[in-house]
């Protein structure tokens, strides 16, 4: 090798490694104008992180170079709580969030996850993309950080346990379940006579090995894509519940970005958004056959004795009056009257 050969191989080794040193999807090895980081808490095979790194490049594409999309997924940087501090901050340029756990700093945002409002994705559309969706990132954007039109997909929700299947309300009775942390999540399996426990999800699957908690719940594609089928034995097909991410930006880094640029990657990731919500629905609604081969165990209990007992709690009544008239008419308005 001549010192010309040996320095630029050197520089090559150096700038692959620090490539793989600073996140797994880097769109651009060499330096580009702007660099951007989403971070978020899902696993690498999970549709949202396969978009995603699909967006990044295109992203790169668009704007031929300039912007450098960098994804650090499954909690690479931390819990959803440490991931919220950081994007309010501006340590991090994007982040999705479920608007339940947003409710931690925008309690509005949380009316999206009320148990058992949403009948069908028509509704959930109607209401995510409509006058609802867009009455939460109204509040949103009073922080920091703002939200871009298009929520991403996670799904409706089931139970699942180590050790017995939920068929009615009385089976929730003392559950010792683990739910995001979020007020609306606790006050609903409050309302259920649960007992739960506000866990990151970084820690979900190690509580439920070590059996700090025995139940959780998740839309099926978290069961497989996280591996929970290994520590969960059960899955009572409750649908108690749609969630999504917010697309969350943090507004001061923004305002940096050229408005040509701001342009290329508003039209990416609301574009991606409506891809993934088609990828997750399809993975919850075909992977229950691949579930069972891993050994669990499916029910599907009745879902209306589960709305009555959150009726009979005062959850609807509790949440109305915290949410106000205003907003709870403008949920009713796509989800018909909840109690
Ligand atoms: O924490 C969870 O359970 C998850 C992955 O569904 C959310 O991000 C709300």
């Amino acid at each position: 090798m001549s010192t010309m050969d040996r320095r630029h191989f050197i520089k090559v080794v150096a700038a692959t490694s620090a490539a793989a040193a600073t996140g797994l999807y880097q769109a651009q090895a060499h330096a580009a104008e702007i660099t951007l980081k989403f971070a978020n808490n899902l696993p690498i095979s999970h549709p949202m992180n396969i978009r995603a790194k699909e967006m990044a490049q295109k992203i790169a594409d668009q704007s031929k170079g300039r912007i450098d999309f960098q994804i650090y997924p499954n909690n690479q940087l931390g819990t959803d709580s440490d991931m919220l501090s950081q994007i309010r901050s501006g340590a991090i340029d994007f982040f999705t969030l479920s608007p339940l756990i947003l409710g931690t700093l925008v309690p509005s945002a949380q009316i999206s996850g009320v148990g058992f409002a949403f009948k069908d994705y028509g509704q959930v559309w109607a209401a995510m993309d409509g006058d609802l969706g867009a009455h939460v990132r109204g509040q949103i954007a009073k922080t920091t950080v703002f939200a871009f039109d298009k929520i991403w997909e996670n799904g409706y929700r089931q139970i699942t346990t180590s050790n017995r299947p939920i068929n009615s309300p009385a089976d929730l009775k003392g559950l010792k379940i683990r739910v995001p942390t979020s007020p609306l999540w606790t006050s609903m399996f409050r309302a259920f006579d649960s007992s739960p426990t506000s866990i990151n999800f970084s820690e979900v699957y190690s509580a439920l090995q070590t059996k700090i908690v025995e139940a959780q719940e998740n839309p099926l594609a978290l069961l497989t894509t996280a591996k929970l089928y290994e520590v969960q034995k059960y899955v009572s097909m409750t649908n108690h519940m749609w969630d999504g991410f917010w697309f969350l930006a943090n507004k001061q880094k923004w305002d940096k970005i050229p408005k040509d640029l701001q342009d290329i990657i508003t039209a990416n990731v609301n574009a991606a958004a409506l891809v993934q919500r088609d990828d997750v629905k399809k993975l919850n609604d075909g992977v229950m056959v691949e579930l069972k081969q891993k050994g669990l165990v499916f029910n599907a209990p009745n879902n209306e004795q589960f709305r009555d007992k959150l009726r009979s709690a005062g959850f609807y009544t509790e949440w109305h009056k915290k949410f106000g008239d205003e907003a709870w008419a403008m949920l009713e308005k796509y989800t018909g009257k909840l109690a």
